[in-house]
């Protein structure tokens, strides 16, 4: 490719909507232009980047044995009818309909479709185990598309889709995509941790997260650095932890605490420690409304309360909700005297307290000397803290620690949730019909794009991984108005392009310092420039954008020195 054709409309200046590093520099890099709200063109630059990944995505599937086919984006509402989830999904779902008024959405995943179509074409045992995946479209109406590519309202990814005869043989797929994910991770240059995840509405206890490590990731992981442990922190185990404080046989007292809502006001105002508080939360679920109770030092992890009562929406209640169904005050909420008004939840580090303090349920009110059980009981007690860093590893007990993570790829075990809703069932060996047992595997192919730049950029711009950078080599002639040596750049990036490489010739009519910046700003992996001693001593200059490093190098030998370059780049 020659630069001087190259559509590739580089920007000075970047808008301000543009928040991440990744968004501005594939504006700026002339790769990505907005057609609405996280919705884009791929430019030329992009697109053979998203080539790049994908063939390693497609190489990686089809080794561990995925066959791709191809769904359609457009889905008939039939199919989410029976699994019940036309309803569920609000107006995160793009829907349309067709010219006879026929209900569609635009996918935005694929269970409910390759479910249906497995079902009708698979009937015996000896046709599982069985993998399925594409590399689609997705839509999902995102209320806060943003990020560029990070969070898109149309994106690409990889759905694979497995079947199998039993548990065992999904635990063997779920291997298989496990470590095929972590092949495509490394062979993208990115560095990423598998975390624990929730497995949110699907449930299950089987669901991994593929997290690439990036201040600018909207998900919070903590990880273990003498261990394997790593979770979403969603998911963390939180440990039960011991309270220093001792019971108190004095009995419940009430308190005047004229506007102290937070606990921070409480404390300072009681003179006690957070440790000795009970918080309490209110959440409104489709179920009722739900209080969540943990010390006062810690956070509520509303993922957690939404899975321990079984919701499938959760959000925080107002004021108005805790008044009417509570006869409380928000800011003096309390589980003295809630029972029977909603359901109330515990943190277990909650029921290690003695002589707390807590909300009385009346305005600019809290109660002393409180003890758990004897003068509240919770409906149910568990988990329900957000892990913080410092706290013990669940697995061996060193100090955890927290990191942002950007989710790439996501691994489901999804049992039988959708092929008993589809009765999507084989015969086994013996003629029994049984329920496929199956799993979800997707990548996110232009989010891994986006988060490879949030990984890998510097101030001048991108530094792509030479396995999925949009061109390997940039081959810079210092003044194209020299015939000797355009001659010389052509010749080089002829015999770069016949041995294989990836190579753009910047025949452009610029000044040097303009082509060496918008190399830099693209993110060549290796840049070569041939001067004036290109010419008088046979010489050629390499330059590695990882590392800044500048090799001179004799022109009868650059060809094998690039090639090693890339290979470890
Ligand atoms: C919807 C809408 C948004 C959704 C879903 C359904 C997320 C939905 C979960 C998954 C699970 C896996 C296969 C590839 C890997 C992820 N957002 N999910 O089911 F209708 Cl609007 O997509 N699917």
């Amino acid at each position: 490719m020659r630069a001087s054709k190259l559509f590739a409309p580089t920007l000075r200046e970047v808008p301000a909507e543009a928040e991440v590093v990744s968004h501005q520099l594939m504006l700026r890099a002339g790769m990505l232009r907005k057609a609405a709200g996280g919705i884009y063109n791929y430019l030329p630059l992009t697109w053979r980047v998203l080539k790049k990944i994908e063939a390693i995505v497609r190489e990686e599937m089809d080794e561990a044995g995925g066959q791709e086919l191809l769904m359609p984006i457009i889905q008939p509402a039939e199919l989410w009818q029976e699994t019940g989830r036309w309803d569920v999904y609000g107006d995160e779902m793009f829907r349309l309909q067709d010219r006879h008024g026929r209900n569609f959405c635009l996918g935005p995943t694929h269970e409910e479709m390759i479910t249906t179509l497995v079902r009708s074409e698979v009937r015996s045992y000896r046709q599982l185990p069985l993998m399925l995946y594409q590399i689609q479209n997705k839509y999902r109406d995102e209320i806060r598309p943003r990020f560029g590519l990070m969070r898109g309202r149309e994106f690409i990814m990889k759905d694979l889709y497995s079947f199998d005869r039993d548990e065992a043989g999904l635990e063997v797929s779920y291997r298989k995509m496990y470590d095929a994910y972590t092949r495509i991770f490394n062979r993208c240059g990115l560095k990423f941790r598998a975390v624990e995840a929730d497995g949110g509405a699907i449930g299950g206890t089987g669901t991994h997260e593929f997290m690439v490590i990036a201040e600018s990731g909207e998900a919070a992981i903590v990880f273990c650095p003498d261990c394997e442990y790593a979770a979403n922190v969603e998911k963390a185990e939180g440990q039960v932890l011991p309270s220093n404080t001792e019971p108190s046989s004095q009995d419940l007292t009430p308190v005047a605490t004229p506007g102290k809502r937070s606990i921070e006001e409480v404390t300072a105002f009681l003179k006690v420690p957070a440790e000795q508080t009970i918080k309490s939360i209110a959440f409104r679920t489709e179920h009722g409304l739900v209080v969540a109770l943990a010390r006062g030092d810690h956070e509520i992890n509303d993922v957690k309360v939404q899975n321990l009562v079984g919701a499938i929406q959760i959000e925080l209640a107002d004021e108005a909700d805790i008044q009417r169904e509570l006869g409380s005050v928000a800011g003096f909420l309390g589980p003295v005297g809630l029972a029977g008004k909603c359901t109330i939840v515990a943190d277990s580090s909650v029921m290690n307290l003695h002589d707390a303090v807590c909300g009385a349920n009346k305005p600019d009110e809290h109660l002393l000397h409180v003890e758990p059980l004897r003068d509240f009981k919770p409906d149910q007690i568990a988990d329900l803290r957000m892990v913080k860093a410092g706290e013990p590893c669940p697995r061996c007990g060193s100090a955890l620690a927290t990191a942002r993570g950007i989710e790439v790829g996501q691994v489901f075990k999804l049992f039988t949730k959708y092929s008993e809703a589809l009765k999507a069932t084989f015969l086994d060996e013996n003629g029994k019909e049984k329920p496929m047992v199956m799993g979800c595997y997707g990548i996110g192919v232009s989010r891994t794009m986006a988060a490879a730049i949030e990984q890998h950029n510097d101030a001048d711009g991108i530094i792509w991984p030479a396995a999925i950078a949009p061109f390997q080599v940039a081959v810079v002639p210092i003044n194209t108005k020299d015939e000797a040596q355009l001659q010389l750049a052509e010749r080089i990036y002829g015999e770069l392009k016949a041995a294989g490489v990836d190579v753009l010739l910047d025949d452009r009519n610029e000044r040097p310092g303009v082509k060496f910046k918008d190399a830099d700003l693209i993110g060549y992996p290796v840049r070569i420039a041939l001067g004036p001693k290109a010419l008088a001593e046979g010489m050629v200059e390499i330059k590695c954008r990882r590392d800044g490093q500048v090799l001179l190098v004799p022109q009868t030998e650059y060809l094998q020195k690039v090639q090693e370059l890339l290979a470890g780049l």
